[in-house]
């Protein structure tokens, strides 16, 4: 495909990806991506319902107990990185691609995406690595462990960033000798699709992977969930959607992880190096147009620098260059889709009613090069304390909350009083301190003296109700495989 590379230009997926052919949805139809900068569709996309997911649930299966389930971990690993090297080849079509359906700025989506090739490799890399071991207990048997694949995976990704959430699961899923069904959100179908492509061309054999976009609630993702022919459901996105999908996949007894929501506390005393945590801050507070699990959008300052960091903060928001995505000069492109952009407003909204200071943005960007694009200021809240809803609450728009704080201690109270834990930053040159603070942070990844460093080879994912395991790391590779032990006696009499 030549990508669309103008705002203008229009494309059209008629197929879905199932069983290694482009096949039209037998109960789907069509939907309108809309690209967030313009507020117009801009994609043309099948989606499919019942009828396609049991083909591809069936594809997947056919795949797992066939060429893939037999094929060895080295050959399983050659096809990865032949996927990897094509994958690095596409990345600048993709970033495109990805700008245009969800709106995230070009060169943050390029910086993004481009990494995927290293998480693909090092994945490939563990694909012959699946060891299990012996247990010792006296010479009447001999007794070993196998890790075997977890079977069918549902790979449920949201629309912030498509292609990272479907590589967290892609990874391990092929490393560990799973299929995969992967279905991407209703808002942000396209590079789903693309990825196919690449699955086509690496060789991986039919049904491996399979990409079927669709809707959640009463549409495919719901089907996916309730489908007996699915072993595993891997799901990035929202807390009270992870629920509905245990209850619906309790029937089935499947495995589950979850990477849900943050409202990460981002701590900085005044004994750090103040700028480097401005320029953390204020990066995590509006990356993505805020919208990753991971950003730090509630700032806990120490209040002898409280004045210094807010003033900061004011004058950074006003630098922000907020505009076309596919601009190189963009910073921060636009809400993924009007829903969103309609949750922060309100927001906003929420945080002026109960009393916090409205100290930058705030605003609506609409009209002139903004169009009826779901663009929204960089804004900043001060004086907010934790009791506030924007404090308490994922807001998912660039929107950071100002909280003062006078103690060690009292920092570490406002950090965990919170229902999540994913992500936590500290600042501090104070080594005791580092050590002793992030030791009593509730979050599933800490960082000190920088913030959202996040690999393939870094375990992520959350405490609380950020979510259940890990994606990233060796050990991700656990929820995509099971054990089994075999006790094979020595005399062969029993008992
Ligand atoms: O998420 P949903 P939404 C948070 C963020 C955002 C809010 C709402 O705060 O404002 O969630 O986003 C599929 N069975 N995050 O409503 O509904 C759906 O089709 C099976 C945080 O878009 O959770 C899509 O593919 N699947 C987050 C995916 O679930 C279902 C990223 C996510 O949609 C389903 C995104 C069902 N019953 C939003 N209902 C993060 N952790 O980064 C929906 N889906």
């Amino acid at each position: 495909m030549t990508v669309a590379l103008r705002s203008i230009e229009r494309v059209r997926y008629e197929n879905l990806f199932i069983g290694g052919a482009w096949v039209a949805p037998e109960d789907g139809g069509m939907i309108e991506s809309i690209e967030p900068a313009t507020g117009q569709p801009w994609a043309t996309v099948a989606y499919g319902g019942r009828r396609d997911i049991d083909k591809a649930v069936a594809a997947a299966r056919t795949a797992l107990e066939g060429p893939w389930g037999r094929m060895p971990g080295h050959e399983r690993a050659a096809i990865m990185r032949r996927f990897a090297d094509l994958y690095r080849d596409r990345a600048g079509d993709l970033a495109v691609l990805e700008t245009r359906d969800s709106g995230r700025a070009l060169r943050e989506a390029r910086a993004d995406i481009s990494g995927h090739t290293h998480g693909y490799h090092w994945w490939a890399s563990l694909a012959d690595k699946g060891a299990g071991r012996t247990i010792p207990f006296d010479d009447s048997v001999h007794i070993f462990t196998s890790r075997v694949p977890v079977g069918v995976v549902a790979a449920i990704t949201p629309w912030n960033v498509p292609l990272m959430a479907a590589a967290w699961k892609l990874g391990p899923a092929l490393a560990a000798g799973c299929t995969v069904v992967l279905k991407p959100a209703e808002q942000t179908p396209v590079t789903s699709l693309e990825l196919g492509r690449i699955i086509e061309q690496a060789g991986f054999p039919p049904g491996v992977v399979n990409v079927v976009p669709g809707f959640g609630k009463d549409g495919a993702g719901e089907y996916l969930v309730a489908h007996p022919g699915v072993d595993k459901i891997a799901f990035t996105g929202e807390g009270s959607t992870a629920k509905a999908i245990l209850r619906t996949g309790a029937e089935t007894m499947k495995r589950f992880t979850f990477e849900l929501g943050g409202k990460s506390p981002h701590i900085i005393f005044a004994d750090a190096d103040i700028e480097q945590a401005l320029n953390a801050a204020t990066n995590s507070a509006w990356t993505l147009c805020g919208q990753s699990c991971a950003l730090g959008s509630r700032v806990l300052v120490q209040r002898p620098v409280y004045n210094r960091v807010l003033e900061a903060f004011r004058e950074r928001a006003k630098q922000v260059r907020v505009g076309q995505p596919l601009d190189e000069a963009t910073h921060m492109g636009p809400q993924a889709h009007e829903e969103q952009l309609a949750k922060t407003l309100s927001y906003i909204d929420i945080g002026k009613g109960e009393g916090a200071e409205l100290v930058a943005g705030g605003e609506r960007l609409s009209g002139g090069a903004y169009g009826n694009g779901y663009f929204v200021q960089p804004t900043v809240f001060g004086g907010v304390t934790n009791a506030m809803r924007i404090a308490r609450e994922e807001i998912f728009g660039p929107v950071a909350a100002l909280i003062p704080f006078d103690e060690e201690e009292e920092a570490v109270s406002i950090a965990n009083d919170t229902t999540y834990g994913l992500t936590a930053g500290l600042w501090t040159q104070d080594i005791g301190r580092a050590h002793r603070v992030s030791a009593k942070i509730k979050a599933g990844m800490v960082w000190v003296n920088t913030y959202r460093f996040i690999r393939w080879s870094t375990p992520y994912g959350g405490f609380k109700a950020s979510g259940w395991g890990r994606e990233n790391g060796i050990e991700a590779l656990d929820a995509y495989l099971d054990t089994r032990t075999t006790v094979m006696s020595t005399t062969g009499r029993f008992p």
